[in-house]
């Protein structure tokens, strides 16, 4: 599942967008993400229920290192920048919250360099490699840089924010308006439309974050429940698998893959079959965006 984290300003609008996302009013929640090739597939199998991909949003109350320290976990991050009141600068809080980011990496690195290095008393050869890359980290950092370009590997945990995919959305109405949309979510879908005079904002910013993030979608069609997930671009069957129970890709044997309107289009699975439109595949198989899955398996 996809985990994305909401930073800004105070007061640029991220709890607003929290709750346009999530209705909620809590720190963590969960946004379906919309997608219009789902229905059509669930139409096609007689679903009895269909479900979204999901997204979870985490929001924290603010900047500082150990405010975004809890992001680190994140496969992606919201910036929110104010664009509403007319007082801020959108492109100036754009900086600001790229330097926040900045100065928390830096922060987490010189606390781990500081642990590493005395570790590294001991004489191993490793830890003191690690030390070494962790120092030219430190100062790429201090001279201002993103960890997104650093060219040397680092530790995997260190997780840095400033390698994180972000996705800016600027709060107001010359962007997206975000109290809008939070206080359109209570409505149908067409009073909506026709009170923002066009779609929702929130699709777009969830699209980008997709974009952002390489992110794909695949479906799994059953007749009981057919379905959206989300797997890193690249993934595998057997990426797949695991991401819809790890006794998939324990059990694995292969997996049947249909192109998701060619599934529409023949109405069925048998059909598809029939017309040659269902391909066999191995867990090496690269899965590709609008692929619809069925990954055969003993347990
Ligand atoms: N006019 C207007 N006010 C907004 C908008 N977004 C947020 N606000 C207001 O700005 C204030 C701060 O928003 P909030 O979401 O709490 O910001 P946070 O501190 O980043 O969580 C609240 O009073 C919101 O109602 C917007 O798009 N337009
Ligand atoms: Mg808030």
């Amino acid at each position: 599942m996809l985990q994305a984290g909401i930073v800004g300003l105070p007061g640029s609008g991220k709890t607003t967008l929290f709750a346009a996302l999530t209705g909620g009013h809590g720190t963590v929640g969960m946004v379906p993400i919309p997608d219009e090739r789902l229905e059509p597939v669930a139409r096609a199998v007689g679903a009895a229920k269909v479900t979204p991909a999901t997204l979870q949003l985490v929001e924290v109350a603010g900047t500082g290192p150990a405010m975004l320290g809890n992001l680190r976990k994140m496969d992606a991050l919201l910036g929110v920048v104010d664009g509403f009141s007319g007082t801020g600068d959108p492109e100036a809080d754009r900086e600001s919250l790229e330097l926040e980011l900045l100065v928390a990496d830096r922060d987490h690195v010189e606390r781990r360099l500081e642990r590493v290095r005395s570790q590294a008393k001991s004489g191993d050869p490793r830890l003191r490699e690690e030390v070494a890359a962790l120092e030219r980290g430190l100062a790429h950092l201090e001279a201002g840089r993103p960890l997104s370009e650093f060219a040397e590997p680092l530790p995997p945990e260190l997780e840095p924010l400033t390698t994180k995919p972000l996705v800016v959305v600027v709060n107001g109405a010359g962007g997206s308006d975000l109290k809008l949309e939070a206080e359109l979510r209570d409505l149908d879908e067409a009073e909506a439309a026709e009170l923002r005079e066009g779609p929702s904002a929130l699709d777009s910013v969830l699209r980008s974050l997709f974009e952002a993030a390489d992110l794909i979608t695949f479906f799994t069609a059953g007749e009981n429940e057919t379905r959206a997930w989300t797997l890193r671009r690249g993934g595998t069957a057997l990426d797949a698998a695991a991401s819809v129970h790890t006794d998939l890709a324990r059990g694995f044997i292969r997996c049947e893959v249909i192109r998701w309107n060619e599934l529409v289009e023949a109405g069925s699975h048998a059909e598809a079959a029939r017309r040659g439109q269902q391909r066999v595949e191995g867990k090496t198989y690269v899965v590709e965006d609008g692929d619809v899955l069925n990954v055969r398996f003993s347990v």
